[in-house]
């Protein structure tokens, strides 16, 4: 009797900005391939947040630790209930997801594919987009290598004006104008210096299930991926 070697799962991160539609997609992704049979889950970076959208299915969904120490330290700086170094919780978001890398890592091994909202990207280009001189993004990018690297990132791209325009920004500490256009433009300076990666542009501007269907096309293709996982390097 022999048995196959279980093919891993396929991590796949979705990103933008606040507003560009990541958690009702990733919740649409999750349902289509959950349909065609495979096993999948969902986790969200930061873990531990408030959510604004769709709570119910996200409490349900989620899988990161939400009782984790720098999720909730995470929590009450975003929240803006305290004041912490530009640098420090760089590191504790950076930790928070350190604290998952594990599980990532044996779900895959597992044959579980794994959808993730906000990852490494966020957490670069948010600390960068500060603009303290201290900060660049290559210091924010260094404590991220040596995560797992996504099979497939999914960046719903769409301008800091258009998300304004969907409004209803709510309290969170990141959440104007000023603040997400700089983060847009650093993310096009993060995604075109990530050689290697598997990066898919998403036009984020279309309606829902326009988005939907383009992000699942990008997806099925790599279904059937059996490279070994890959871990983030320095940036060049
Ligand atoms: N954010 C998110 C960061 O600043 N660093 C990170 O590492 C991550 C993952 O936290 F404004 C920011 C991005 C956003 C806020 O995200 C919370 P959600 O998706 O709105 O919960």
């Amino acid at each position: 009797f022999h048995e196959d070697v279980k093919a891993r799962g396929v991590l796949i991160v979705v990103e933008g900005l606040d507003r560009a539609g990541k958690t009702v997609q990733c919740q649409l992704l999750l349902e289509a391939l959950q349909q065609r049979g495979h096993h999948v889950k969902y986790i969200k970076f930061p873990g531990n947040t408030t959510m604004k959208v769709c709570l119910g299915w996200v409490l349900k969904h989620a899988c990161s630790d939400r009782n984790s120490l720098t999720g909730k330290i995470i929590n009450g700086y975003l929240q803006g209930q305290a004041q912490q170094d530009d640098h420090s919780i760089h590191l504790l978001f950076s930790a928070n997801r350190w604290e998952a890398a594990q599980r990532i890592r044996s779900d895959l091994s597992n044959g579980i594919t794994i959808i993730v909202d906000r990852y490494s990207y966020s957490g670069a280009v948010y600390s960068a987009a500060k603009e303290n001189p201290d900060l660049s993004l290559e210091w924010a990018w260094q404590p991220e290598v040596g995560l797992p690297r996504p099979d497939l990132l999914l960046f719903l791209s769409i301008s800091a004006e258009e998300t304004a325009k969907r409004g209803g920004y709510g309290e969170e500490r990141y959440e104007t104008n000023a603040m997400q256009s700089k983060v847009r433009h650093l993310f096009d300076r993060l995604l075109s210096m990530n050689h290697g990666h598997d990066i898919h542009l998403i036009d984020a501007r279309f309606p829902v299930d326009q988005v939907a269907k383009d992000i699942l096309n990008s997806t099925l293709g790599h279904l059937s991926e059996r490279k070994p996982l890959e871990t983030f390097a320095k940036l060049r």
